[in-house]
């Protein structure tokens, strides 16, 4: 009887315990999604036809002969990834043109009908071994979209694509990441049919995590330049929306959805070149260590994954160029978060959690993401403190919640003691997997994150401080209409020094003291130096054509009021020509019609859309045409779509049959945005080199 009621008592204090353990809030991840984030930067790689024929959407109807590279190496990737610190690779093993990266039964536009390895080789195959070997997770794309197969459009398409991806999924071994590709720009619509893919997924691949527009694993953060939201749930509403054009609004995409329906945390894709394929005109356009540290911060650091697009090139490697980039953001990254600062503080918090032993406030410097600290059953608010008997210098806090128990955190802040007093030096709003704030050095005894408000009790697993070294700016090279150049640098105090002939800037090249004039255009590479060369930036180069100087406007559409014609035409794609979207009579097509002072030959154009918030406008089918008298314009020189610009609107280049002429039409034949009727024109150039 005694021993009965031991073990009772033993029970109920066990129950005891039990009770306080935290309850899980809201929508909460899988397993898979929780190793997922862990992930948190991986390697995305777009190869095929279009990196040998300098396309960014391939047609469908190229010769699969094009595609073969010469010194194809997938240990080469795999090794890079694994040097930058990447945990994993997603390969494009069907792309829009429907070119498969293996050998498919169901198609007939593969590595097989290639010239590469005489039709015996299989991309596929080479970097699912190469990943295994430097134990790399491997992930794959696959468009829906297809501008090559003939069953596309038709209702037999469903299958065939499932029966694709059963392929890639059964036979490359573990893949953690399946990418589901939103994009149609094609007229050719075809109703897909999730639920069969999805299930062809989860039958092969029963953790591997989909990625769309609404997941159902994680979601697209809503642009292509790598950025979430400064506030980001991981949880999102799905219903009523679909992959691609149905997707969520762009907003919730970006920032997810506070108590959303689902877990489907964002994930931020961006290329490390302008485009998503190679093309050897980016060889010098790869992005800069400051840009790549941006991108990392607004990723990462907001509680989203990266997975950052380097592309393989035409001999089926990655080029020096971008794996050395790759190299220095690591070598940053490195310096940046080697010493945890907070593990030498002495931290203390109020309100912890009681009577539970999975709760801890030396969790929250004990380096790992696994154990956590939390406050009672409807405490939302908390502070915790890291105190210092010497004064600690810092510029990097890093948080992060226990999100297998679900997103809590609304808002906090983060304060320091300066002169006696606590003051407020950051004030923000979700957390999620890891929020990194990147802040001006301060240097206190005392750190102290508040908590302000949560959805349920917060449940911390770190916090960490660092002192991240400064970074020297890359120098900014900019022309002027008249073709007067201005070389910058954020960075206090650097020596730029810079060379107009291709070669690399050292010490010795001119130094940058005066605007100088480039009318012709040219190339110039310009870089900063520190102590006496000691620190070094890298090298940016600028390619410019003839500046605008003599051009005017002699036809245009009514403009908005500070966005006339004038502004495409003044050498600063900060500035735009934007048609007036009121006008009744604002209807595509649109053209701009510009006499360019004298006769030149040319050999292509560039249009660079206007960028920014609700601007829009951004044009996708276009014609170009030249005149010797303004008058008689004849057919189009050049006329197609700039492909992917919806997603990615940086500048478009279109090359054509050298002419001479003095005047130029680029007329806007359809936008990228079916609902918007106007056009924006940040800067149109041309191409005479
Ligand atoms: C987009 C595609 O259209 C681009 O070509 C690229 O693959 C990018 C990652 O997704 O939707």
């Amino acid at each position: 009887m005694k021993k009965t009621a031991l073990i009772l008592a033993g029970l109920l204090g066990c129950n005891m315990v039990m009770s306080q353990q935290i309850k899980p809030y809201g929508a909460l991840p899988s397993k898979a999604q929780v190793a997922w984030n862990d992930m948190e930067y991986y390697m995305f790689i777009h190869f095929g036809p279009n990196t040998f024929t300098n396309k960014e959407w391939g047609h469908g109807d190229e010769d699969p002969k094009v595609f073969n590279p010469t010194h194809l190496d997938a240990r080469q990737w795999a090794r890079t990834a694994k040097l930058a610190g990447m945990k994993g690779i997603v390969l494009t093993a069907k792309h829009h043109d429907g070119f498969c990266l293996w050998p498919s039964k169901y198609s007939t536009h593969t590595v097989r009908e290639s010239a590469w390895k005489d039709g015996k080789g299989d991309v596929l195959a080479e970097l699912s071994a190469a990943c295994k070997e430097y134990g790399l997770k491997f992930g794959v794309y696959l468009s829906p979209w297809d501008r090559n197969h003939p069953e596309y459009g038709k209702p037999g398409y469903n299958q065939v694509f499932a029966n694709t991806l059963n392929e890639v999924l059964s036979n490359y071994g573990p893949v953690f990441e399946q990418w589901f590709d939103g994009a149609n720009g094609g007229n050719l619509k075809q109703p897909y049919d999730w639920n069969l893919f999805h299930k062809v997924v989860y039958k092969n691949q029963p953790n591997a995590v989909i990625f769309s527009d609404v997941g159902p694993g994680c979601r697209w953060v809503g642009n292509e330049s790598g950025i979430a939201g400064t506030t980001n749930w991981s949880t999102l509403n799905v219903h009523g929306f679909a992959p691609g054009a149905a997707g969520p609004p762009t907003k919730s995409l970006n920032e997810g959805n506070e108590d959303g329906e689902q877990w489907i945390p964002a994930e931020c894709d961006v290329s490390i070149r302008p485009g998503w394929f190679y093309s050897p005109d980016t060889n010098d356009k790869v992005k800069s260590v400051s840009n790549l540290l941006d991108i990392y911060y607004g990723s990462v650091g907001r509680n989203g994954n990266l997975i950052l697009n380097v592309p393989i090139d035409r001999d089926g490697l990655i080029h020096p160029n971008d794996s050395t980039r790759l190299m220095e953001l690591r070598h940053v990254l490195d310096a940046s978060f080697k010493n945890n600062l907070a593990k030498k503080a002495v931290v203390t918090a109020t309100n912890t959690r009681k009577n539970d032993a999975a709760v801890k406030v030396s969790h929250l410097t004990d380096g790992t993401n696994t154990t956590y600290w939390a406050t009672p059953d409807n405490v939302t608010s908390a502070e915790i403190t890291l105190s210092y008997k010497t004064p600690v210098k810092f510029n990097r806090v890093v948080l992060q919640e226990y999100i297998a128990l679900g997103q809590r955190v609304k808002s906090f802040t983060v304060s320091i003691l300066e002169n006696g007093k606590m003051k407020e030096i950051a004030r923000e709003t979700t957390i999620g997997h890891k929020r990194i704030l990147r802040l001006p050095d301060y240097t206190t005894t005392l750190v102290r994150i508040n908590i302000l408000d949560a959805k349920a009790s917060p449940v911390i697993s770190e916090v960490q401080l660092y002192n991240a070294p400064g970074v020297l700016a890359t120098p900014e090279i900019s022309r002027n209409k008249e073709g007067v150049v201005m070389i910058s640098c954020a960075s206090s105090d650097p020596e730029v020094h810079f060379t107009t002939d291709g070669t690399e800037p050292t010490m010795q090249s001119s130094k940058f003291a005066n605007a100088f004039t480039l009318p012709q255009g040219g190339v110039i590479k310009a870089k900063a130096f520190l102590d006496n060369g000691k620190t070094a930036s890298e090298t940016v180069t600028a390619y410019f054509d003839v500046a605008p100087a003599k051009w005017q406007v002699i036809q245009s559409d009514a403009a908005i009021k500070g966005y006339e014609a004038a502004k495409a035409i003044d050498g600063n794609t900060a500035t735009a020509y934007i048609t007036d979207r009121k006008d009744a009579a604002a209807k595509y097509p649109h053209e701009l019609q510009i006499d360019l002072g004298e006769s030149l030959s040319l050999k292509g154009f560039t249009y660079t859309p206007a960028i920014g918030e609700g601007i829009g406008g951004v044009v996708y089918g276009y014609a170009f045409y030249t005149s010797n008298d303004g008058k008689s314009w004849g057919n189009p020189v050049a006329e197609g779509q700039f492909a992917n610009i919806k997603n990615n609107p940086v500048t478009q280049t279109v090359s054509f049959k050298a002419t001479n002429a003095r005047y130029i039409r680029f007329v806007a034949v359809a936008p990228a945005e079916e609902k918007e009727n106007w056009v924006s024109v940040a800067e149109l150039g041309v191409i005479t080199k």
